[in-house]
């Protein structure tokens, strides 16, 4: 794929005319924000933010046209691309220099207000990089790259929002037990393979730089950092260094959350930032977050559809496809769909889909015949194939943290069930209804001769 960064990324989408251009003056509070929801799913630059000289693209994953471009696939090659491509890492390059050291700024010349940091949503507690990936380094995991909000709270100050599972906080917590600082580097705006591979679901010693390698099918080029031992991309818009302060918490929140519902404030670590690396002309990233389906759980639902994909082979060797649906948060829904060989076959996959990530929380496995991407299909299957009592799961008080409703078990704890919608094997079942193959064939073959029309010419999609 190689795109060297996120300009390359930006021509591409201009050339399917997907990327939207806004000329007039945008409020970087609250207005940006807005116009982005107005347009949906729409991939947009505003190149004219109040007060500053940054232009803003937002939205950048927003849809599957837009994901089809960072990943040169058709929408149905998508995950099977994905994962071949993750089978085959490659390791970064450190190069000398790059754009992104064209201007260096450090110390107590940074001030974050010189950047168009948007606030979002209408009860976020402040201005949040939300589409920034933080790179971290542990001496036994090695490189890390997540994605992290971090509230503006000072010129050089943010707060992060580290959720417990999440590998940076393993990170975090380690450097804080030796009584050490985390450094860390916040990457704004690159590659898209980037944003995909800070989005990977994988082992807490896989290094994403290898998987974004992988996904672009050529190393990612990486500069040394100025003012922490840590490697970022050459070719990024804007790098912000710092450290996690061991010890400091300060209050952060509420932040609108991928749910749809507000992240509540709490006492969390601080970031104190030590330099601003960046091109001569940068361009700003963000994510709008909100109620699904949203960008952030399209860009994060693929890397973890395929790794859901690749454990569930190890469990039925037929697994023939994972989808997890943009309105179930991208996470708490998952459909899964087999060649099933054997009775129990079905259950079998629900066990390792439900154990598969904490946050899967509704499956439901069909056979090979539903199209698992067409909600009709699978509600049908799900209506006619299943009986709950014989065909269904139900585990009480698993974690999770970010469910709102959650909270109606007590602490952070969730119900999982599972739903077996796929045909048995040995009972007679009636034979699904359609019409005979070859004669559809025929007329969909010589469909011009059937002189179709309405009798308004308004409908043409017929
Ligand atoms: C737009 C966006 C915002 C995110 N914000 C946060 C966040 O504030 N805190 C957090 O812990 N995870 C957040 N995540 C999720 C993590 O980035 C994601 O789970 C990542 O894969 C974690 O990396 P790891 O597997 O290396 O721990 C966000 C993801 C996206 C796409
Ligand atoms: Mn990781």
């Amino acid at each position: 794929v190689a795109f060297d960064g996120l300009r390359d990324y930006l021509d591409r989408l201009d050339e399917a005319g997907l990327l939207w251009h806004i000329e007039k003056e945008v409020d970087a509070d609250h207005e940006l924000a807005a116009v982005i929801r107005h347009l949906r799913d729409k991939p947009v630059i505003f190149h004219n933010v109040r007060g500053h000289s940054v232009p803003v693209v937002g939205n950048l994953f927003g849809n599957w046209s837009a994901l089809e471009v960072a990943l040169e696939r058709d929408r149905t090659e998508l995950l099977q691309s994905y994962q071949e491509r993750v089978r085959h890492p490659l390791e970064p390059v450190l190069v000398p220099t790059g754009p992104v050291k064209e201007r260096i700024i450090l110390g107590d010349d940074i001030d974050l207000a010189t950047l168009p940091i948007p606030t979002l949503n209408a009860l976020d507690a402040g201005k949040y990089i939300d589409a920034g990936i933080i790179v971290a380094s542990d001496p036994e995991y090695g490189a890390n790259l997540s994605i992290q909000r971090m509230q503006i709270q000072g010129p050089r100050e943010a707060g992060i929002w580290i959720a417990p599972m999440m590998h940076l906080e393993a990170y975090r917590q380690r450097a804080e037990e030796r009584g050490e600082a985390l450094e860390i580097a916040v990457v704004i705006g690159c590659d898209p393979s980037l944003y995909i591979a800070s989005q990977a679901y994988e082992a807490v010693d896989t290094d994403e730089y290898d998987i974004a390698g992988g996904i672009r099918e050529k190393p990612v080029e990486l500069v040394q950092c100025e003012t922490v031992n840590l490697q970022v991309p050459a070719h990024a818009e804007i790098v912000l260094e710092g450290r996690i302060l061991p010890g400091v918490r300060r209050t952060e929140g509420p932040f609108g959350e991928f749910t749809g519902y507000y992240g509540t404030a709490g006492e969390r670590p601080v970031v104190e930032f030590t330099a601003i690396t960046m091109r001569r002309e940068p361009i700003f990233q963000t994510i709008y977050i909100r109620k699904p389906p949203a960008e952030g759980v399209l860009l994060s639902s693929l890397p973890k559809a395929a790794s859901l994909f690749e454990l569930l082979k190890k469990v039925v060797p037929e697994v023939q496809g994972v989808y997890l649906p943009p309105a179930g948060c991208g996470k708490y829904h998952a459909v899964v769909s087999i060649r099933k060989r054997h009775d129990g076959e079905g259950k079998q996959a629900l066990l390792a889909v439900l154990a598969s990530h904490m946050a899967v929380k509704h499956a439901v496995v069909v056979d090979a015949d539903i199209d698992i991407y067409d909600h009709d299909d699978v509600e049908w299957a799900v209506a006619t194939r299943s009986q709950f009592d014989l065909d269904s799961i139900v585990v009480t008080g698993a974690p999770h943290n970010l469910d709102p409703s959650a909270t109606k078990h007590g602490n952070n704890l969730i119900t999982k069930v599972g739903v077996d919608a796929t045909l048995p094997m040995v009972h007679s079942f009636p034979p699904a209804v359609d019409v005979r193959q070859d004669v559809l064939a025929d007329v969909r073959a010589n469909w011009a001769s059937y002189g179709a029309h309405t009798r308004t010419p308004a409908d043409t999609s017929a």
